[in-house]
């Protein structure tokens, strides 16, 4: 049985919600990530980086969400778009973009808008600026077109559907998903999924530390406590 390393962020929930949509048999395993459980010398044999998710699947174990949503879906053959170059190009193209862009820009928005110790103007406007930019080509990518590639729900959407939730929050602004109303249907479309809300139980099942304390801060952020680069 795959043992699926996770806690209730949008990379774990990912990663949850094509396990509840394929029915693959797992075994959740939580990672108080608020207590430090993910630098443990355990957990960081089978993730050298520290970070979940992480499955591991028999002899293979994979981490980095999109990592997994692609071996699954290529495990299973499911949420894959059909047969063809084309096909295949657009679902890289598509997975790696959210791998590579929307997801490090949404996650550098959150820390610099409500994490970062102190408040930096730039870094602000940047990350703000960057995680809008990618949003805006997923919003256009979906003007037009159900999911987004042209062969149905796949990964890519799960991909999306991670960080989508998180909008609100990481920009700070309670009308945002006027601003994207295609990407709020995507959202809402697949928060209706009978499997998505198995995925929210599960991500509910486990008592997670919710203060957000020093312990929290050293865990997930220990460039505060590091010394300063000369
Ligand atoms: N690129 C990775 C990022 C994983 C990641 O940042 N995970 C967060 C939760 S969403 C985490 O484990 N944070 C704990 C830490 O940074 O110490 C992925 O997509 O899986």
């Amino acid at each position: 049985m795959i043992k699926f390393y996770y806690n209730a962020a949008p990379n774990p929930m990912k990663v949850a919600l094509f396990l509840e949509e394929s029915g693959l048999d797992y075994d959740p395993v939580p990672v108080d990530t608020r207590r430090g459980e993910q630098h443990g010398a355990t957990f960081r044999a089978i993730n050298p980086n520290g970070k979940v998710p992480v499955i591991v699947d028999g002899e293979t174990t994979v981490f980095d969400s999109n990592a997994i949503l692609l071996y699954l879906a290529e495990k299973t053959g499911k949420f894959l778009p059909t047969e063809g170059s084309c096909a295949r190009g657009e679902l890289l193209s598509w997975l790696m973009f959210v791998a590579s862009g929307v997801g490090p820009f949404s996650g550098q928005a959150v820390h610099f808008r409500n994490f970062s110790p102190e408040k930096v103007p730039y870094a602000l406007k940047r990350y703000d600026f960057e995680a809008r930019r990618h949003w805006q080509i997923v919003e256009d990518r979906l003007a037009g077109r159900p999911y987004m590639l042209d062969g149905g729900y796949s990964i890519v959407d799960m991909s999306v559907w991670g960080w989508a939730s998180r909008l609100t929050y990481m920009l700070g602004d309670d009308r945002i998903m006027e601003t994207y109303p295609n990407t709020d249907r995507l959202l809402r479309e697949i928060d209706a999924r009978p499997a998505a809300e198995r995925a929210q139980v599960l991500a509910r099942s486990h008592a997670f530390k919710a203060e957000f304390d020093e312990e929290a801060m050293r865990a997930l952020y220990p460039q505060i406590y590091a010394p300063d680069p000369d």
